[in-house]
């Protein structure tokens, strides 16, 4: 064997010379490691082999360039990414990429240059710098597709999609599947088999054939832009990657469509989005570190979950577990809403059809339901009170869970607000007491808040952690705090949204500025969505609010046609002049003499108080880092993941300007707008956000 470098080994196997990289912990294309594959490359094809396999140890195969090295300074000159790539795909022998786990970005863009590649069923395939702001940018846009053909480029490019190798293979993007466990030998083979039978040097970047089907087609690219200009609104990357293809297809020679696909990568990695979403996946990873909590921390098993409300929460909430397995048993107090429950969760999973229809019967026939919380919860490890935000029906289920639960359960609430120690305060076991709250719909919702109580204990944490991963949630531990990180910060939006239309801007002002800035909707038209009759009483309603007049006219939002807008027979929202009449008498009635209200000043006095509250929490210890309220904000209410989260934005506006304007409004409207002591003493400091650790 011949250590390469620290991270690369050269092997022989008969005539086959193997590279063998190991770079926890995932391969990633660092300095080190592109230099490891030249240098291996070049010493393989200096030798006397017929054939060169290149695999990697651990967990996967190259998994894509290394993020962490992008907008870094640069270090130690090495071999750049195209070096390697020139390197293998001009080797004058056969050279086969044995893939597993995954290959991603960059590690695809290595494995497009091998001759050939071998994977087994388990690896995914995919080009996901989308998900980064980026494109691919070592060949990736012009290589897949040619192997792919440009539809289905452009399909995996924009979506970032990991594609299983069995389908790769069916693309033409793997050329043999291997048995799993038997990756090695599997490329060997093939490696001597293509010595044996002669096989041609196959150069991907040589192949025009799948561009030609596209040839003078503009309207493929149309029609795709077309059909996902909802997903794309915002987003600089696909349009970006969309280019490239176009380039593939139209540039004069492989080299032309690389410089097509540099320049729009250089353009992209320069920008604020691409910075944004970097520093979001990375952000999203930090989440799941808790500083007191080691990886080592043992775990409770979880084989039986309990829900208590069968409604549209406790459902959702139940699915997530089926979905992987997991045993649920739902309690209801009467026979009807239990039915009703079952009956939502068997419609939604079959109208979802996310799986195939014996693994849909598998998940349906794993939830039960009960009337009695004492028969169903005897043997449970987990249960979770999903029951309308009453303090006093809490505690009183609680109290009742205390003493049916057996010992080392975990006693969990999906309160979104409430709190939690006065929930545990309850039961004789507060250490197994957490809030797990879910986002509605729960069984779609990315985001949940794991929240720790005063006494609860760290496997509790966890345990629940790791739950979350299982079921396919991005968790975040945050404190007890009223509304917790998320609704917490929503409420300054909210105040303000609200306090707008009482000064001169229309609910429409607000929402387009909102939505301009990237979510999916703004306050207005998300209560018109949601109804403005939830929590709203018919009986006590005496018009004191805009939502009182409205409702009471029963313009309860999209389902009664009417709400903040007037909806068209397609429910298209329309500025309703019923609406501005409502607003204008009631800031007549008021004393406020109504102004003409700036784009600007809707967007300062909206986002910044949500920075203040960020810095508060933070303050406060209940989040545990800056990016952690991030993470809250992209993946529960929808900010836009290329603004990086609120905090991540304070930081791209700079802290003094939030500060600045925050005094200023607070001058001019008052105290709700105070800037929160840690944000003078960040500014003092010339810190950023980003630094805020709770
Ligand atoms: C690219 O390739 C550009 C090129 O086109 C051209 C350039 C010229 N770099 O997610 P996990 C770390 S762009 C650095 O928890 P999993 C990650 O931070 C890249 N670090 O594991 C974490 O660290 P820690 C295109 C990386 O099993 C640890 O690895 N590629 C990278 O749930 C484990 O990660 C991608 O976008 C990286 N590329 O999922 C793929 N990747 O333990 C991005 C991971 O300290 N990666 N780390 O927190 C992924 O999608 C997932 O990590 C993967 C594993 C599916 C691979």
């Amino acid at each position: 064997m011949t250590e390469i470098n620290s991270v690369t080994t050269l092997t022989r196997d008969g005539d086959v010379a193997v590279i063998t990289l190991n770079s926890p912990p995932v391969n990633a294309l660092s300095g080190n490691v592109r230099q490891g594959l030249y240098d291996g490359f070049k010493a393989a094809a200096a030798s006397d082999a017929k054939a060169i396999v290149l695999i990697c140890e651990g967990r996967t195969f190259i998994a894509g360039a290394d993020i962490s090295e992008f907008g870094a300074a640069a270090g130690v000159p090495t071999a750049s990414l195209f070096d390697v790539q020139d390197m293998m795909e001009n080797s004058p022998v056969p050279v086969v990429a044995a893939i597993h786990g995954t290959a991603l970005g960059g590690g695809l863009e290595v494995a497009l240059c091998a001759h050939y590649r071998v994977a087994v069923p388990s690896a995914r395939l995919g080009l996901p710098e989308v998900a980064l702001g980026l494109l691919p940018g070592a060949g990736g846009t012009q290589r897949l597709p040619r192997v792919v053909g440009v539809e289905t480029a452009l399909e995996m490019m924009t979506s970032g999609r990991h594609v299983p190798a069995p389908e790769a293979a069916k693309l033409g993007l793997v050329d043999e599947l291997a048995e799993e466990g038997k990756l090695k030998e599997a490329a060997i083979a093939f490696a001597n088999k293509c010595v044996a039978e002669n096989k041609p040097l196959v150069k991907i970047s040589s192949n025009n054939t799948k561009l030609e089907a596209a040839k003078g087609k503009p309207e493929i690219f149309a029609a795709f832009r077309k059909a996902n200009a909802r997903k794309f609104r915002g987003f600089a990357a696909p349009e970006a990657n969309i280019k490239c293809i176009e380039a593939a297809v139209n540039s004069a020679t492989f080299e032309d469509g690389l410089k097509a696909e540099r320049k729009l990568f250089g353009e992209l990695m320069m920008g604020a989005q691409s910075a944004a979403q970097r520093y979001y996946f990375f952000a999203e990873r930090q989440a799941n570190k808790i500083p007191d909590v080691p990886d080592d921390t043992p775990i409770r098993p979880i084989n039986k979950v309990g829900i208590i409300g069968a409604g549209t929460m406790g459902g959702g909430i139940a699915m997530n577990f089926a979905n992987v397995g997991i045993e649920v048993v739902i309690v209801e107090q009467q026979q009807a809403p239990l039915d009703k429950g079952l009956a939502t969760i068997r419609s939604n999973y079959e109208r979802s059809r996310t799986a195939k229809p014996e693994e849909t019967a598998k998940r349906i026939g794993l939830i039960t339901g009960s009337l009695s919380m004492e028969e169903a919860f005897a043997d449970v490890d987990l249960v979770i009170e999903a029951v309308f935000e009453r303090m006093d029906v809490k505690k009183d289920i609680f109290a009742k869970l205390d003493a049916i639960c057996k010992p080392g359960c975990i006693l969990a609430t999906n309160t979104s607000g409430l709190n939690i120690d006065e929930i545990a305060s309850v039961t004789k076991r507060p250490q197994d007491v957490i809030g797990l709250h879910f986002f509605s719909p729960a069984n779609v919702m990315k985001l949940l808040e794991i929240v720790r109580a005063d006494h609860t204990a760290k496997d509790v944490i966890a345990t629940s952690m790791k739950l979350a991963k299982k079921i396919g949630k991005i968790a975040v531990l945050v404190g007890v705090t009223p509304g917790f990180v998320g609704n917490r910060i929503l409420g300054q939006r909210q105040r303000e949204a609200q306090k707008l239309v009482m000064e001169g801007a229309m609910p429409w002002d607000v929402d387009r500025v909102l939505f301009d800035f990237g979510f999916p909707m703004g306050p207005f038209a998300m209560s018109d969505l949601a109804g403005l009759d939830i929590g709203w009483v018919k009986e006590k309603s005496n018009g004191e609010t805009i939502r009182d007049v409205l409702c009471e006219m029963d313009r309860r939002g999209q389902k009664t046609g009417a709400g903040y807008y007037d909806y068209d027979e397609n429910r298209n929202a329309i500025p309703s002049p019923v609406t501005e009449k409502i607003l204008h008498d009631f800031i007549v009635k008021s004393g406020v003499n109504p102004r003409k209200i700036s784009d600007e000043e809707i967007l300062e006095r909206c986002i910044y108080p949500m920075i203040n509250e960020g810095v508060k929490i933070l303050d406060e210890g209940k989040a545990i880092r800056a990016s952690d309220v991030d993470v809250v904000w992209v993946n529960g209410y929808g900010w836009p993941v290329y603004r990086g989260g609120p905090m991540h934005y304070g930081d791209v506006v700079g802290p003094e300007k939030v500060l600045a304007k925050m005094k200023e409004f607070q001058a001019t409207m008052g105290d709700q707008f105070k800037p929160s002591a840690l944000l003078e003493k960040l500014v003092a400091d010339g810190k950023k956000f980003s630094d805020l650790k709770g």
